[in-house]
């Protein structure tokens, strides 16, 4: 636990000295939980909410991580997507000592404030998944996925089945501001430049499956048949839009080709079934790389800036190929 905690263990450690006419300085060596020395490190995980397929593979990876076996003892808050229940999270594991905090931004926006005290309180910050804009000395790692190549890699993908024909696309996009959003659109319309994929609209869907379909189906009432193509930006939209797509008669897969981002079962299964065309592959399983940043970042040691997932892409046949052996 942190300075309040400390100050306390350390008077308690002079009372105790004195006490006992022992000398020795009350074990500051503990102060930021090492573990290396056997104590039990606390740690405070921001993670944003429990919107998608993906976000539960996060989450089950990073807890496994930072479970009491490993050493640790994690507090967890989900904080629903809404940034505002984030830094109040934050602001708790700050007051109550923890050694270190993990976060996941739910946006890249809005985090100067909480992390300045954070660092005045002497804990430091680890991000996992997404990023921020604020200063990078606010925080002491990153761990993730490359957003923008995934978006390149799907947009590639478009480019070289469709971008040499007429083609009208809609996009669902992420949570509007979230890091994944942001690079994925940037990544995606940069790969499909000077071709003639067109887009006709573009909504988030706030990657869960409910919103992608309601999304899809305005869509699909505004434009109909025109549609040939949807990009959504994770597995969860793209299978809350089959069923919109399903209702207006029409086959996923065919007509409307359909790619996506994320890789997790249900996206592949959707994939190998032919209802989606291509999907890319943003590894959720960041747990392990992110605990052992955390103790390495407690014993003084000197961490990567960045640390970045490597993510593979499927089409249909690679993936009724990797299904079996698929971990999350
Ligand atoms: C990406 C992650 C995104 C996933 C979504 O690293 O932040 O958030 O693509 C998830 O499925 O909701």
């Amino acid at each position: 636990m942190k300075k309040g905690i400390i100050a306390g263990l350390a008077l308690l450690g002079v009372v105790a000295l004195a006490a006992t006419g022992c000398s020795g300085a009350a074990d500051a060596s503990n102060k930021g939980g090492s573990g290396s020395n056997g104590k039990v490190i606390t740690v405070g995980f921001a993670q944003t909410g429990s919107e998608s397929g993906w976000r539960s593979a996060n989450t089950e990876s990073m807890k496994d991580a930072f479970s009491a076996k490993n050493g640790f003892k994690l507090i967890f808050n989900a904080a629903d997507n809404k940034p505002e229940n984030q830094i109040a999270a934050v602001r708790s594991f700050i007051n109550q000592g923890v050694d270190a905090i993990v976060i996941a931004p739910v946006v890249t926006t809005g985090w100067d404030d909480v992390l300045k005290e954070a660092k005045d309180a002497d804990i430091p910050v680890i991000l996992e998944d997404r990023t921020i804009d604020g200063s990078s000395d606010l925080y002491k790692a990153w761990i993730g996925d490359d957003f923008k190549k995934e978006g390149e890699t799907a947009g590639a993908w478009a480019k070289t089945n469709l971008g040499d024909k007429a083609t009208n696309m809609v996009v669902l996009e992420g949570t509007t501001g979230s890091a994944p959003a942001i690079d994925r659109s940037t990544g995606f319309s940069s790969a499909i430049s000077g071709t003639q994929i067109k887009t006709l609209d573009s909504q988030t869907g706030n990657f869960t499956r409910a919103d992608g379909k309601t999304v899809m189906e305005g869509f699909l009432q505004k434009y109909g048949k025109d549609i040939n193509l949807l990009f959504a930006q994770n597995d969860d939209m793209g299978l809350g839009a089959l069923d919109a797509i399903k209702a207006a008669g029409l086959t996923p897969g065919k007509d409307i080709q359909i790619v996506t981002i994320d890789g997790t079962h249900d996206g592949l299964q959707a994939l190998a079934d032919g209802q989606f065309n291509y999907v890319v592959e943003c590894n959720p399983l960041l747990g392990p790389t992110v605990a052992k940043t955390v103790k390495d970042v407690l014993a003084g040691k000197a961490v990567e800036k960045k640390q970045t997932a490597t993510d593979q892409a499927f089409d249909q046949e690679q993936a009724k190929q990797a299904l079996p052996t698929r971990k999350y």
